[in-house]
């Protein structure tokens, strides 16, 4: 028979498009369970033309279960996990609660399938990691990167469903001249930009999200010392999140090479029109299961030609965290389904 599935945090940001997507991709699916917290029990959620009702999440969620999606937090993941590996259910866990463990592959499909052992838990990557390796692999492989810079341009999405209802209700309330209190973010979030949320790390001044950034990517390439410059951003945008980045190659790379290259790239779609001026926008990435790549160029700061700048944005609820999540499952299924 297909597979059970159950998804932790069906009722967020992440979990309803994990629902589209294992709807959208038809993944073989005998019995869908929803589970969230005991607010949402009882509410009815949409999957291929029917209604679903969400339980609340318990110790005992997971009887049967051959795939669990978690995405409720680092703390619910860390709490309940075991008890879905107990009654053997594969993780796939999109918080941050197990990623550097060594024993858990830290998988983007087209950046480093290969690690993808069949183990009980699978991390799902922070979204920015997910998007950017998404477009490094391809020219890692080639050319060998020796050295990341970036900075961010971060969705209210990253923050879930709370934060994207922050950012509408600031909006409206700037734009009606109301007083508004926000209530998740420490700073207006309407027409302003600024640091991420993260908690600073009083010794370094980074802040998390920027420091899992870096180890993560590391990670995903196979590269533990990678050099990576970061700086996160918080933006006033909706759902896909942008990286302006800065790649040195160990030796001399022409642009052209690097737009060939990821012209080719799976999940990737160049949009890189200087003609028109069009390059990636999170307008034309919200709802794409492909990352956009564009404004690819030469550095002009470093007359090795071994630098090249571009642009990349992607949808964070897709290619940052559902997507990314189902094309796991796939993998996993598509070698079971082999046996
Ligand atoms: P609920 O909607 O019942 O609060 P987001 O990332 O968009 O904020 O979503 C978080 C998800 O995690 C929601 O589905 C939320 O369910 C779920 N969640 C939060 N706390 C718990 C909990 N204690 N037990 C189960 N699910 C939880
Ligand atoms: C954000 N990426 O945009 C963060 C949220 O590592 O899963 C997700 C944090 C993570 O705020």
């Amino acid at each position: 028979p297909a597979p059970v599935v159950a998804i932790v945090g069906a009722t967020g940001a992440v979990g309803i498009e994990l629902i589209r997507c294992l709807e959208a991709r038809d993944f073989p699916i005998s019995e869908l369970r929803l589970l969230a917290s005991a607010r949402s029990a009882g509410r009815r959620l949409p999957f291929k033309g029917r209604e679903v009702i969400v339980q609340e999440l318990t110790e005992l969620s997971f009887d049967g279960v051959d795939y669990a999606f978690f995405s409720a937090g680092a703390s619910i993941s860390l709490k309940f996990a075991p008890f879905a590996v107990a009654e053997g259910a594969q993780v796939i866990d999109n918080s941050s609660a197990f990623r550097m463990d060594e024993d858990v592959p830290l998988v983007v499909p087209e950046a480093n399938a290969e690690t993808l052992a069949d183990a009980p838990i699978v991390a799902n990557p922070n979204c920015i990691a997910a998007i950017l390796t998404c477009a490094l692999a391809p020219l890692h492989q080639r050319w060998s990167i020796t050295r990341l810079s970036m900075s961010t341009y971060q969705a209210a999405s990253g923050g879930g469903a709370e934060m994207m209802e922050e950012l509408r209700e600031g909006t409206r309330a700037h734009l009606a001249n109301e007083d508004f209190e926000p209530q998740i973010l420490p700073h207006p979030y309407a027409f302003n930009v600024f640091s991420h949320n993260s908690d600073l790390d009083p010794d370094t001044g980074h802040n998390g999200e920027e420091l899992k950034v870096i180890a993560e990517t590391r990670r995903i390439l196979g590269q533990p010392k990678l050099p990576i410059s970061v700086t996160c951003i918080r933006v006033p945008i909706l759902r896909a999140h942008g990286i302006a980045l800065n790649i040195r190659f160990e030796d001399h790379v022409c642009q052209d090479r690097i737009r060939d290259a990821l012209s080719d790239a799976p999940g990737v779609r160049l949009v890189d029109d200087r003609a028109l001026n069009h390059f990636p926008m999170p307008s034309d990435a919200s709802g794409q299961e492909d990352i956009l790549v564009g404004r690819i160029r030469n550095d002009l700061g470093d007359p090795s030609g071994r630098t090249t700048s571009l642009f990349i944005v992607g949808d964070q609820l897709l290619k940052g965290a559902a997507l990314n999540a189902v094309q796991i499952a796939e993998t996993l299924y598509e070698r079971v389904a082999v046996k």
